[in-house]
């Protein structure tokens, strides 16, 4: 950090806060005072200055990326910065990490890369968090404006290649203004719903010189959402949840991005309605309560696809209905009347009919129909059915001497290991179906992982921008876990050096099947048991490449293992890997298969 721009921060605000977002209010504050009505202090004097400057006025604080030739003059500027840049081992890393940062602060998440190849390997990144509304800001470098069209060195047409995967991106035109547009996509990433941003900075505009002190960053007229439903459509709802018999609340990503889980507890609190989550929604509404059924979908419980195959009063906020959530949409909720709340217009009926569409802030939407609202509906029966369904179709999985260790076994062993504001990571597979399953989410932002595109290699660096942001929001206490599977580790272990270079406290439970497990459990269920490239019998291992990297390494192959462990991995203040030698022939269920129907879901792996 520098200590100038760290001291120019302070000096500006009268009292200084450790919140990001309300440093980013302190510089507005002093806005009017600058003879150029900009945010900061210190004059730019070329364009990636000014970027910089709108970065830290917009209250970014933390920044990951790879250097390279056309983001030179960026980097360079963020020498004297005060915000922290993490050097990653691969773009992809930069990408996951910055989105991991966002979901866990609730701040969009910072990236940078060079062109081509380093914008290239960001694609997977902003995609991902594309499709999971995670808030990031992508700042990429772009060779010199004259070039461009010429297939000039590492020139790849980013804004094109990253359209169809950002909420929002610019092609920076002049220095003088980059600043702003910079501001400008911070923000857009953040308002209504959130999405990932980029900005394109050819050379030339960053290298160019300007006096333009970006002014404080602000989204694009417009883009700010009214909050609230309309108030004739929302008494509609409330009248439909006093009538029903049997309401069911589906709590979905959008909640925890509205930072509406008090909202959600108390609505379905105030009116005795269960409780089911999406997989995003993990967290929005703690599972531990007596009317959460946990989570609905593909994998979910049973007992929470029980209530959505029979509830006939469905009050769904922030989910777009995901295939994976919704299964065949002809028997999803079929008895029901559907509330559905969400900030985005466009998500209304889109895949599920909506018979009360709230378009809305989700935190602000449930005050409105807790306030509307006026009789609990008369549910008892309802609510007794649910508790049944919890007792009938429990989560469970056996322990035979005769087979190896059961991967579930060790994510309770963490869950019991740690405290409830523990945050989870995963990469994407049957480990990211046991870490959703096996352990109890009390709090919103703790899980953290890629639902939409299913990206392996998520995990680690996922762990590596959790464990930032719970060190840069002054929570270095807060536990991180990453679950991985032994393929997903492969694609993005290199991120453990980053890990080990900057001493982050982050554990990697890999839960090592030595298969690409969720392949082979289709291949078994659906491909008459040929296992073409599933068989991952020749990983390295785990434990040793991870004390190559400078992290502790344990390896873990039976039950009373596993304890010591844990506890040895805990306790190791750096990065710590366990690989996990688990039952390669386990398989996660229950299941809804592909377009099933959510009230068919096979308890055993005969019934697929
Ligand atoms: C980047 C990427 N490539 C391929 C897939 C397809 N895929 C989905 S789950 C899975 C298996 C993952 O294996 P592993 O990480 O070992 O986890 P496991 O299922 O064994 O727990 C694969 C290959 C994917 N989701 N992401
Ligand atoms: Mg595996």
């Amino acid at each position: 950090m520098s200590d100038t721009a760290a001291r120019s921060r302070e000096e500006e605000s009268e009292e200084p806060s450790e919140n990001p977002a309300e440093d980013g209010n302190a510089a507005e504050r002093t806005a009017d005072d600058h003879p150029d009505g900009g945010a900061e202090t210190t004059p730019v004097t070329t364009g990636a200055e000014s970027v910089v400057a709108a970065l830290e006025a917009a209250g970014a604080e933390t920044a990951f990326g790879v250097q390279g030739g056309a983001i030179m003059p960026v980097y360079d500027a963020l020498y004297g910065s005060s915000i922290r840049h993490v050097t990653m081992a691969h773009e992809q890393g930069a990408a996951h990490a910055a989105d991991a940062y966002g979901v866990v602060t609730g701040e969009p998440g910072l990236c940078l890369a060079t062109s081509g190849p380093g914008a290239t390997n960001l694609v997977t990144g902003i995609a991902d968090a594309d499709m999971d509304s995670d808030a990031m800001l992508a700042l990429t470098g772009q060779v010199p404006t004259e070039f461009v069209g010429n297939d000039a060195f590492q020139e790849t047409d980013t804004v094109g290649v990253t359209r169809p995967v950002t909420k929002h991106n610019y092609f920076a035109g002049e220095a003088d203004s980059v600043g702003d547009v910079v501001g400008e996509a911070f923000e857009l990433a953040k308002v209504g719903r959130p999405g990932p941003t980029l900005v394109d900075l050819p050379k030339d505009v960053t290298l160019d010189e300007t006096d333009e002190t970006p002014g404080p960053a602000s989204a694009p007229p417009g883009s700010e959402p009214d909050p609230s439903a309309r108030q004739d459509a929302v008494e509609a709802a409330a009248r439909a949840i006093e009538n029903a018999d049997r309401p069911l609340c589906l709590f979905g990503g959008g909640v925890i991005k509205a930072n509406a889980s008090d909202a959600a507890r108390s609505f379905a609190r105030t009116y005795e309605i269960p409780v089911t989550t999406t997989m995003p929604g993990i967290g929005s509404y703690p599972e531990d309560d007596e009317l959460a059924l946990s989570w609905a979908g593909m994998h979910g419980t049973g007992y929470a696809n029980m209530a959505i195959t029979h509830t006939d009063c469905l009050i769904a906020v922030g989910t777009r209905f995901d295939d994976r959530l919704t299964g065949g949409i002809d028997t999803f909720a079929p008895e029901a009347e559907v509330v559905h709340v969400d900030i985005d217009p466009a998500e209304i009926s889109k895949n599920v009919h909506a018979d009360y569409p709230l378009i809305g802030d989700a935190g602000t939407v449930l005050d409105q129909l807790t306030a509307a609202v006026r009789t609990t509906p008369d549910a008892d029966e309802w609510r007794e059915q649910c508790q049944e369904w919890k007792e009938t179709y429990p989560l469970t999985y056996a322990t035979p001497d005769d087979e190896p260790l059961k991967p579930q076994f060790v994510v309770e062993a963490f869950d019991e290991a740690t405290d409830d504001d523990t945050i989870v990571t995963t990469g994407v597979g049957q480990h990211q179906m046991w870490a959703a399953q096996f352990w109890t989410y009390t709090e919103p932002r703790t899980w953290v992982s890629s639902h939409g595109l299913g990206t392996m290699g998520y995990g680690v660096p996922a762990a590596v921008g959790a464990r930032l942001a719970a060190d840069a929001m002054g929570e270095p206490d807060r536990d991180v876990i990453c679950f991985d599977g032994d393929g997903s580790f492969l694609m993005t272990m290199q991120e453990l050096s980053v890990a080990v270079r900057e001493n982050l406290d982050v554990t990697i439970a890999v839960l090592n099947n030595e298969y690409i497990g969720m392949v082979r459990q289709w291949q078994d269920a659906f491909f008459e048991g040929r296992h073409m490239a599933s068989d991952y019998n020749w990983m390295p291992e785990f434990d040793k490449l991870a004390e190559a990297f400078g992290a502790l390494g344990i390896r873990v192959d039976g039950y009373e293992e596993v304890a010591p462990a844990v506890e040895e991995a805990l306790a190791y203040d750096g990065p710590a890997v366990i690989d996990f030698h688990v039952d390669p022939a386990e398989n996660v269920l229950p299941m809804v298969p592909s377009g099933g129907a959510n009230g068919r879901f096979a308890l055993a792996e005969d019934q697929l």
